[in-house]
C-alpha cells in the first residue's frame, strides 16, 4: 500500500508539465544592485520574453545555462525571447560591471524546478506517516 502511494508520487504526471506551453512577457525592473523579481519560473517549452529595464546605470542580464545576455541602458528597455527548453534552476547574473556590489547582482530562474521539489514533501509526508503506522502496529 505504501509502497504503491509512493509510486504514484513518484510518477503521476505533474500538472504544469502537462499544460502547454505559453507565451510569457516577464518584465525585470534592474536597480542597483538587484533584479525585481529576483526570481522567474516559467514552465518547460514557454516562449519567455524578458523585458530588462534599467533605472540607474546600464545594466546586464546574462542567463547561466542558456548562455543569452541582454544589455539595458539606463531608461531603456532591452527585450530578450527565448524558449524555455532546459529544465532545471538557472542563475541569471548582471553582465555589465555597474558598481561595488556587482557581483551580488543575481537572481534565479526556475524551469519547471519546483515539481522535484513537491515529489520530494510528498515522499517525505508518506515515509512519516508510515513510520506513524509502523510504530503504532
Ligand atoms: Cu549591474
Amino acid at each position: 500500500m505504501i509502497g504503491m502511494m509512493a509510486l504514484l508520487i513518484i510518477f503521476a504526471p505533474a500538472p504544469n508539465v502537462l499544460s502547454a506551453p505559453v507565451d510569457r512577457l516577464i518584465r525585470i525592473d534592474a536597480r542597483s544592485f538587484e533584479y525585481t523579481p529576483g526570481t522567474i519560473d516559467v514552465n518547460p517549452g514557454d516562449h519567455v520574453t524578458l523585458e530588462l529595464v534599467s533605472h540607474d546605470v546600464v545594466h546586464g542580464l546574462y542567463i547561466d545555462g542558456y548562455d543569452l545576455n541582454v544589455t539595458a541602458d539606463p531608461g531603456q528597455t532591452s527585450r530578450l525571447s527565448f524558449v524555455a527548453d532546459r529544465v532545471g534552476s538557472f542563475r541569471f547574473r548582471c553582465s555589465t560591471t555597474c558598481g561595488a556590489l556587482h557581483p551580488f547582482m543575481i537572481g534565479k530562474l526556475n524551469v519547471g524546478a519546483n515539481d522535484g521539489l513537491w515529489r520530494a514533501i510528498g515522499l517525505a509526508v508518506l515515509a512519516a506517516f508510515a513510520g506513524v503506522w509502523a510504530v503504532k502496529k
